[in-house]
């Protein structure tokens, strides 16, 4: 399986990030990616190649433009009036205001920011559009009659929506992954998103649409981030009615658990028939990530790769979070190893 990966990722390193109170270092950060790739190197899944230069067009298929213009100028926009930090803005448009785009570079981030832990920095542009590289040329891979490939993205994606980030993510890469292969000509995608968090951003992306179905396995928002999406009851509208599928879980969920959902929306996707399938993996749902809590033990992602391989559809696995840092590298490749058969 090729891994496609990109150094760029580095440009990208907040030193803060707002978390009970405090700016502290953030959760996602670069260290993150050695880890990873010092397991896919032990393991010789060691077919790793740099992403071709990022095409605009996909991502453009996905978000607005206002706000693709907002992350490319905001950096530029902060310094230029004078902030000497990173981008965290102080308002947002709330109940009963207004949802027009402040011209003030605090007031445009509040905009399109959907949270405060994620900030922007001088070099967050350039490793946003490296990430969508590398789940850009991870899928054409896949489009091209490869079985699988992994897209090692950072940063990661989900939270994304057409005109939001937050949550880590700038560009939702799985979204546009999937978009990729309907305008490739694909009739029908699944993305299956088994990282910890609700993927807010490719719900809301593809909610009223029937050609994508989204399944997301999550910390239940009445205790978990994002906490204003991923309700049971959230299951698409209009055209899409049936075509988005929430799997909230409480606090404490082992494999048992875990995996009884995994079954349902393994099910689900078979029966969906889609032509390919795009993973959310986030491997944040293990028993000692520091932001979450589900239960789960590295030996339980190696079964869980295995089941998702039975559905024997073209995959493309792409990287979303995981912030137990020593643990991430093992639990990334236990999912790989499950599902590539090892
Ligand atoms: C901020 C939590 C952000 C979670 C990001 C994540 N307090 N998403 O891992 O999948
Ligand atoms: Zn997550």
């Amino acid at each position: 399986m090729k891994v496609v990966f990109s150094e760029d990722h580095r440009k990208h390193f907040p030193q803060g990030e707002l978390s009970g109170g405090e700016l502290v270092t953030p959760f996602e950060r670069p260290s993150r990616m050695e880890y990873i790739l010092r397991e896919l190197k032990a393991r010789k899944l060691d077919d790793i190649m740099p992403p071709a230069k990022v095409a605009m067009k996909p991502i453009e298929r996905v978000h607005d433009k206002g706000y693709i213009r907002f992350l490319k100028t905001a950096w530029s926009e902060w310094t230029a009036a004078g902030f000497r930090g990173e981008i965290i803005p102080t308002g947002f448009p709330m109940r009963r205001m207004q949802l027009r785009v402040p011209r003030n570079i605090d007031g445009k981030a509040g905009y399109y920011a959907l949270a405060t832990e994620t900030a922007i920095t001088a070099g967050t542009w350039e490793a946003a559009c490296a990430s969508a590289a590398a789940a850009q040329t991870a899928q054409r891979l896949v489009a091209n009659g490869a079985p699988s490939a992994f897209a090692l993205c950072r940063p990661p994606g989900h939270h994304a929506a057409s005109d939001m980030y937050g949550g880590y993510c700038f560009f939702n890469n799985a979204a546009m992954a999937a978009q990729m292969f309907i305008d490739q000509g694909a009739s029908r995608v699944a993305i299956l998103d088994v990282d910890f968090h609700h993927g807010n951003g490719i719900q809301d992306i593809f909610y009223d649409r029937e050609d994508v179905l989204y399944v997301s396995l999550h910390g239940r928002p009445e205790d978990a981030y994002p906490y204003f999406l991923g309700y049971a009851d959230e299951t698409g509208k209009g055209k899409g009615k049936g075509f988005n599928i929430n799997y909230p879980m409480p606090p404490g969920s082992p494999y048992d658990v875990w995996g009884k959902a995994l079954e349902s929306a393994c099910r689900k996707i078979k029966r969906y028939g889609p032509d390919a399938l795009v993973v959310s993996l986030g491997v944040d749902t293990f028993k000692e990530d520091p932001i979450s809590f589900f239960k789960l033990e590295s030996e339980d992602f190696r079964t869980y790769g295995a089941r998702i391989a039975r559905l024997k559809l073209p995959t493309l696995i792409v990287m979303e979070g995981g912030y137990a840092v020593e643990a991430i590298g093992v639990n990334t490749v236990n999912m790989l190893e499950g599902f590539l058969g090892g």
